[in-house]
């Protein structure tokens, strides 16, 4: 908590952000119940500790339905990413893996030992078991989603198979995440939650899902290539590149910078449908479910821009303290609005004049700003709210800094 706060220094919404989520009384899901309920949250809090919380947040109709779609495509994605499986093993367990999910007693442990979500896998009978328990409306969506991702990402995975355009690139991210978007708007409208236009709109639920995985694999460059997993379309570096390797060469930093932005153009093509999308959703618990990781993925974006690191440094976050601070302001159209313009003003002032991106991303930036005047007014006050907050900030932040400091003198006087 304490480096979280350090690293919030000077953004004091955020130092608030965190206090409170420290001090809010912790949301205790019991299960107890019902064990193997209890085994299923233990898992989906394995895999994601954060957005676990924003699942169980979930009305109860939609919760376990969720919690099991998100498992399931886990369990898909960690046979995909394992590249100590051999294809001709891999790829027809993708294939399959829709059929699979029911057959009872199921379990997995051909992952290599360093697999983050091994051991889901070795105890995917639970899951099994979970899913064999929903509703079959809830089941036909799940499997025929993992049954379309399988085999995409069979398609993908085949040798000699790469994302060479970026028409390649939007189909590898629809297979892995697009997809995604389309089964969570069918479960929104088969449960009555959101309107059955929500299922009818598969280009922007695809765009939902699209701007979460382009930002995850413009993020990602490093540790994919470290193993050997390339996702960067060809049609992109190939501009900037002789080899997609070659833009970790210190020598090639300005072109490597040049290609970034190139990336990160790319991703803001979601973000007009990711409002529209969002701006659909009426149930609250689907609303903050949807907005937190389109938030987190333009906070991201952002952190990624003319950020040479990605091409030096593995695993780069957005601070903690930013993402509280996400998650506590993601629960209206507005105010989601006011954050994604908020982030597009500070990607438009940090972009360089000579990138040859520059006026392409300002023009992306200058849409946002647009569409969000004209289709959500109350952004506006939202994003004055958020300025005087990170305003309030800078001068708050100083006096905090002086105040921490001052406190950590004394102390030291005192007891040194
Ligand atoms: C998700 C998505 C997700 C949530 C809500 C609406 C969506 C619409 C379309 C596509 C995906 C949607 O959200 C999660 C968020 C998540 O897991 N965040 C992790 C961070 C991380 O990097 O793992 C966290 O710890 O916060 C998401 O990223 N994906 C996902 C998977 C399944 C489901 Cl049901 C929903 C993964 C992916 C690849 C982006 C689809």
């Amino acid at each position: 908590m304490a480096s979280a706060i350090l690293a919030s220094l000077f953004h004091p919404s955020e130092v608030l952000a965190l206090v409170q989520y420290k001090l809010a009384p912790k949301t205790k899901y019991n299960y107890s119940n019902d064990k193997a309920r209890e085994r299923l949250y233990y898992h989906l809090n394995m895999t994601s500790r954060s957005f676990a919380a924003v699942i169980q947040d979930l009305d109860e109709e939609l919760k376990d339905a969720i919690c099991l779609f998100y498992l399931v495509l886990r369990g898909l994605d960690t046979i995909e990413d394992d590249m100590t499986i051999d294809l001709e093993t891999k790829i027809p367990y993708l294939k399959t893996f829709h059929e699979i999910i029911y057959q009872k007693g199921w379990t997995f442990t051909k992952n290599g030992p360093n697999e983050k979500d091994r051991q889901l896998l070795v105890e995917f009978d639970v899951i099994i078991e979970g899913f064999l328990k929903l509703k079959p409306a809830y089941q036909t969506i799940i499997a025929d989603i993992t049954k379309r991702m399988g085999n995409g990402m069979a398609h993908y995975a085949t040798a000699g198979i790469h994302v060479n355009t970026t028409a390649d690139y939007d189909e590898y991210c629809h297979y892995v995440a697009g997809l995604v978007g389309l089964g969570l708007s069918e479960m929104f409208s088969a449960c009555g939650f959101e309107s059955p236009m929500v299922a009818k709109r598969k280009d922007l639920s695809n765009s939902m899902g699209l701007f979460l995985q382009k930002t995850n694999i413009t993020r990602d460059y490093l540790e994919d290539l470290r193993d050997n997993r390339r996702f960067w379309p060809q049609e992109i570096w190939g501009l900037y590149a002789e080899k997609m390797e070659d833009l970790v060469k210190p020598e090639n930093c300005d072109k490597a910078k040049q290609c970034l932005s190139h990336m990160v153009w790319n991703a803001m093509g979601h973000i007009k449908d990711v409002l529209e999308y969002l701006e659909m959703i009426k149930n609250p618990s689907c609303f903050k479910f949807c907005a937190i990781p389109q938030v987190m993925a333009i906070a991201t974006l952002n952190m990624l821009h003319t950020n040479y690191k990605i091409f030096t440094h593995e695993n780069i976050k957005i601070r903690k303290g930013e993402t509280v601070w996400l998650m506590k302001e993601s629960d209206s159209i507005d105010k989601v609005a006011a954050i994604f313009r908020l982030y597009a003003r500070e990607i438009n002032n940090k972009s360089d004049p000579l990138d040859p991106h520059f006026v392409n991303i300002g023009v992306a930036c200058g849409e946002i700003e647009q569409i969000c005047v004209d289709k959500y007014p109350g952004s506006t006050a939202e994003l004055a709210r958020l300025q005087a907050g990170v305003m309030a900030g800078t001068s708050g932040s100083i006096i905090t800094a002086a105040v921490v400091v001052a406190g950590a003198i004394a102390f030291k006087s005192t007891f040194a």
